[in-house]
């Protein structure tokens, strides 16, 4: 695709003329917001004041898109701490809407928009969806979760905004999904990529070959997925698969989004500001360079949160992109400095066991990775389905697929695993993101 996406038309939407803005107005632009927003965070926020005067700045100290770097982090404890609404920098009366992600432990983390915000959260979802190829005509099944979770409403109002239909169809009740994919002539659909994976395999049990039907798009995003399962997913629908990305404490869907040339994702960067830091010591890398994104919001007005460490390690495309958008790109998002986990001394990510056994015939992409501690020694193992065929084949096939399979994983990762291929259907499907790791080594 990429090289020849240049002459490919991007359905340009008037919502997309800040996509291709000349670079020195973006600067001006940003540099404007962020004072503006800085102000308002020290106005309204305690905790950002109280940050900044230890430090001792003041909003006018910020000169400069490099003075961002002299602003303090907010993480996501900040926002546990503050539950539920303490890092608000409006009146709740003008809080039209509130969202709340859940966290791994206790309490959720809430997250507010005014209606600016909520017209902000559309325009950028209107460019995502652009970005992605679609507009007016056509048929969106949004398939992402409806409720506290951003991804529904966030692509609901963002396809209504580009003037497409919308299905609310939320997450599951995967027959009914297919049912009206089938019926309604869907040309697009918006899932986590593994509940979209789930939903392409009943469409084959079921006997609808999604290659055949309108179906030509899905823009897919809220959790890592790989190069090689865009293809498995490509294939098996006929559709471009794209990547989006965002997260609620920022504003939801609508951070970044790849275009036509599926070569990296757009940041909407006059809303969203991004640094690349080293998630180790919180210092700026230079560009190209991978590291932890970090984000400012450069024009919420409920809750603007400055230098946000999203924990999400990518980088810097430098060079420009062939579609003509001037805004910047990162790299597709494979890892969370915080989702590696430590066997016997080796760094792992999820990512490299998806790579590895997608590298080898005769598996389907639905794993799972168990961590166990045994006599004081980490042991992973990496239960993975087979296709219907090897799983109805000679036990001979089933071993030596085990032995394909461990060889792929000691190349990308460097460890002897254990591998356990099971039967297609054994791995509990997510409606929205897929957990992917199991620890049990405190248990
Ligand atoms: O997942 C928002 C969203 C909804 C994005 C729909 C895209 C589509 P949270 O639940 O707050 O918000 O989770 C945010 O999910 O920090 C990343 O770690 C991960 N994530 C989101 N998009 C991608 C992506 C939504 N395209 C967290 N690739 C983020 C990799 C992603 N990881």
């Amino acid at each position: 695709m990429t090289g020849a996406c240049e002459i490919l038309a991007t359905r340009f939407h008037p919502a997309s003329a800040p996509d291709y803005v000349p670079v020195p107005h973006l600067r001006d632009l940003q540099l404007s917001r962020l004072q503006a927003v800085v102000w308002r965070a020290y106005r309204n926020v305690e905790l950002f004041r109280s940050r900044l005067r230890q430090r001792g700045l003041d909003p006018d100290d910020i000169r400069s898109l490099e003075d961002l770097a002299r602003l303090p982090f907010t993480v996501k404890a900040d926002l546990r701490d503050t539950y539920p609404f303490g890092l608000f920098a409006s009146p709740l009366q003008d809080v039209v809407r509130l969202h709340a992600s859940s966290g791994t432990t206790g309490k959720p983390i809430v997250v507010a928009y005014t209606q600016e915000d909520v017209n902000v959260w559309t325009s950028v979802m209107v460019r995502t969806f652009a970005a992605c190829g679609l507009g007016k005509g056509d048929i969106i099944q949004n398939a992402y979760g409806y409720g506290l979770f951003t991804g529904g409403l966030g692509a609901h109002y963002g396809a209504e905004g580009l003037g497409a239909t919308v299905i609310p169809m939320s997450g599951g009740n995967t027959d009914r999904q297919i049912m009206v994919l089938k019926d309604f002539g869907v040309t697009a659909i918006c899932s986590t990529p593994s509940y979209f994976l789930h939903l392409a395999e009943r469409a084959a049990e079921l006997g609808v070959d999604l290659r055949e039907l309108p179906l030509r798009a899905g823009v897919f995003g809220a959790e890592p997925w790989t190069e090689s399962m865009r293809r498995h997913l490509e294939e098996a629908a006929g559709i471009q698969a794209y990547d989006i990305y965002g997260l609620s404490e920022i504003i939801g869907p609508g951070v970044a989004s790849e275009c036509a040339c599926q070569a990296g994702l757009h940041i909407f960067e006059d809303h969203f500001y991004p640094e690349i830091v080293d998630p180790a010591t919180g210092e700026p890398l230079p560009d190209g360079e991978e590291g932890e994104l970090v984000l400012t919001t450069l024009s919420k007005q409920a809750m603007p949160i400055i230098r946000y460490r999203t924990r999400d390690i990518t980088s810097f495309i430098t060079e420009p992109c062939p579609c003509g958008r001037t805004i910047r790109r990162i790299r597709r998002i494979g890892r969370r400095s915080d989702d590696m986990f430590i066997i016997r001394g080796i760094n792992v990510f999820p990512s490299q066991i998806e790579t590895a056994l997608l590298a080898v015939e005769g598996t389907l992409p639905h794993y799972q990775i168990v961590l166990t501690r045994q006599k004081g020694l980490d042991e992973m193992e990496v239960q993975v389905e087979v296709t219907p065929e090897v799983f109805s084949d000679k036990i001979g096939a089933l071993e030596q697929l085990q032995a394909r399979l461990l060889g792929s994983i000691e190349q990308v990762v460097g460890l002897r695993a254990h591998v356990r291929l099971v039967a297609p259907h054994t791995i509990q499907r997510s409606e929205g993101k897929a957990k992917r790791v199991v620890d049990r080594r405190s248990e």
